[in-house]
């Protein structure tokens, strides 16, 4: 079945739970790496006040055994700790009592962009906050703790992986991403932009031509378009391949003493769906978030009359955090192809196949 990531978890509900499967048994984890990506993925200039009550940590119910994997289920779960302010409007049994706390007054009016509209039209809702909790970006929190543990086992491989960000609400730099973030709060308005991950050391032909499943681009696409508010991801020079002619836009060939090589990556590391022994170079571009201080129009679903969209604390920004989330989903996607490749029981085994098959194309990462 290979490496799965299942996810579960509402925003303001008692945690957020990911349940990887199909990890090799053996793989060290580290508490501390993890719960140093999920305090980089709570940084950021333009965060919502939300960040001041969470201080993001792993627990591990299940599939680890004095810090190594033992090849089943691995059950990771980080806490809201929010949720004592809904223990009542977020309860998931019937709540007992005279409500109190937050949650508790059903949410009617939709926000442009987010999942409120349609959602509750889906599922047949009558409260837009059934909807909005499972959509809110903090799942991402679940990602993040998956992704830490995939980069473990890159790691194993000597794949290293980094994120940035290229731009916030079109602007580059930080003192100018500063300044467009601060002009956006007093405007009560939000930003989005774009990030970027780079992988490092990754080995020619992880992901297949054979499938549309099996391309690793496509497999990349999926998992970044699949983040909260991501809507559009770029591989290698992406979008402006377009407008150039192959002459300009493919990396040739070359080979030396120490291998196969391009000197250049227009491909972003990707070629038919499979590594080719480059960096690989994402790209991905967030929308501005949804809830604004200065809300959007709107209708009221209890008296179906326009009204102002629901007003929630929220975040200016998010595209640090989202760069964070980004490397999260990178990584998964290429341990998942690493352990299609190189198998999936014993740490040893994966690690020894991967040797195996560098030694075989003769190829070292440069
Ligand atoms: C989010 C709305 C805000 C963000 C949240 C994502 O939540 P709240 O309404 O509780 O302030 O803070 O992001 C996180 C909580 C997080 O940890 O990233 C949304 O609607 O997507």
């Amino acid at each position: 079945m290979g490496l799965i990531l299942t996810t579960a978890g509402e925003s303001h509900g008692p945690a957020l739970v990911a349940v990887v499967t199909g990890l090799p048994a053996g793989l060290r984890l580290d508490k501390e790496a993890i719960d140093h990506d999920l305090w980089r993925r709570q940084q950021g200039y333009g965060r919502s006040p939300r960040q001041k009550l969470e201080s993001d940590e792993v627990e591990v119910l299940t599939g680890l055994r004095h810090g190594s994997t033992l090849g089943t289920p691995l059950t990771l779960v980080v806490r809201n700790r929010d949720h004592k302010n809904w223990l009542y409007g977020m309860s998931p049994w019937p709540p007992e009592g005279e409500p109190e706390g937050k949650g508790t007054k059903a949410v009617t009016l939709p926000r442009p962009g987010h999942a409120d509209l349609a959602g509750v039209m889906k599922y047949d809702l009558d409260d837009v906050r059934d909807a909005l909790e499972r959509a809110s970006a903090r799942h991402t929190a679940a990602i993040v703790a998956a992704g830490a543990v995939a980069k473990a086992l890159l790691g194993e491989l000597d794949i290293g992986l980094e994120s940035s960000v290229v731009e916030v609400g079109g602007v580059r730099g930080e003192a100018a991403i500063v300044e467009a973030i601060d002009a956006a709060r007093g405007d009560r308005d939000t930003l989005g932009g774009i990030v970027e991950v780079r992988a490092r050391g990754v080995p020619p032909g992880l992901g297949s031509y054979a499938t549309k499943e099996d391309r690793l681009d496509a497999r990349l696409a999926w998992a970044l378009v699949g983040t909260q508010a991501v809507k559009g991801v770029e591989v290698g020079d992406g979008f402006a391949l377009a407008e150039r002619r192959g002459s300009e836009a493919h990396d040739e060939i070359f080979r030396d003493a120490g291998g196969f090589h391009r000197e250049t990556n227009h491909a972003g590391g990707v070629e038919a769906g499979m590594t080719n022994g480059e960096v690989v170079v994402v790209r991905a571009a967030m929308k501005p978030l949804p809830t604004l201080m200065r809300p959007l129009r709107s209708i009221d679903l209890a008296s179906q009359e326009p009204a102002q969209a629901l007003v929630e604390r929220s975040d200016v920004s998010a595209v640090e955090a989202l760069a964070v989330v980004a490397e999260a989903c990178v990584a998964f996607e290429l341990a998942r192809a690493a352990r299609d490749k190189f198998g999936g029981d014993a740490l040893r085994d994966f690690v020894a196949a991967h040797r195996a098959y560098v030694e075989r194309i003769d190829w070292a990462p440069r």
